[in-house]
């Protein structure tokens, strides 16, 4: 089974999940886009119906509206009845990185705010330690003097072997959010211990919008594997 066959398995896993009615959270990447057109899939076959999806970035959005998925945001409805969306990694708490697609605010928002979060990954995303992946930890920062802000996180998590690299879109430009924002990637090297500290100490630095770690915000991870999928609930 291909990567992408995994992450489609463990996103029509997350959709049985799902019921008429319900607000739904619609998750950013490409494992949540296989949930999203899944969801499409059953709307227009009448499997499903009365659904409102909340996307978590533009991209997303676009893709819903291209379904035909009905479509609101979070200031319509505060309380979302569930949210599916995929992570970079998984640690054994549950706990999550998140963001490598650069909607980890809209995602955070969304998500924090749902009755129930299922996250959808294949196998690869499981790591013993945040930060194992030795892939970045995401931290959305205001474009104001970025360089600074940038510097005070990589002084922050200096103990972690962390470097601290802007984010770069197209042409050597920086990476901009879809809600204007710049991304430092933090490259993280170890276990970064309570996770809870850094994720406080990150965020009380002015410039910082918002990070990548997700903690205690998942209620069910699916994991696709070769051998099957497990459901890991909180
Ligand atoms: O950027 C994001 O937050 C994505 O959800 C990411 O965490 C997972 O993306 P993937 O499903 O494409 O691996």
């Amino acid at each position: 089974l291909t990567q992408d066959e995994l992450k489609r398995i463990a996103a029509y896993k997350a959709v049985e999940f799902v019921q008429s009615g319900m607000v739904l959270g619609l998750g950013t990447g490409s494992t949540a886009k296989h949930a999203v057109d899944r969801i499409g899939e059953l709307l227009r076959h009448g499997k499903l119906d009365n659904i409102v999806g909340i996307p978590t970035s533009k991209k997303t959005q676009e893709q819903a509206l291209s379904l035909g998925i009905p479509l609101s945001d979070l200031d319509a409805h505060p309380v979302i009845d569930l949210s599916i969306d995929g992570a970079d990694e998984v640690d054994p708490f549950l706990n999550l990185v998140k963001g490598r697609g650069g909607s980890l605010l809209r995602e955070k928002m969304i998500e924090g705010a749902s009755k129930k979060f299922v996250v959808i990954v294949d196998e690869s995303k499981m790591v013993k330690h945040i930060g194992g992946s030795k892939l970045a930890l995401p931290v959305e920062v205001v474009p104001f003097c970025w360089k600074f802000t940038s510097e005070k996180l990589r002084n922050l998590l200096e103990g972690y072997g962390c470097e601290a690299n802007l984010r770069l879109g197209e042409k050597g430009k920086p990476f901009v959010t879809d809600n204007g924002n710049y991304i430092v990637d933090m490259r993280l090297e170890e276990d970064m211990g309570d996770l809870g500290a850094v994720s406080d100490a990150i965020l009380r630095l002015p410039g910082v919008v918002e990070h990548g770690m997700f903690l205690d915000m998942a209620s069910t991870v699916i994991i696709a594997g070769e051998l099957g999928v497990k459901i890991k609930h909180k």
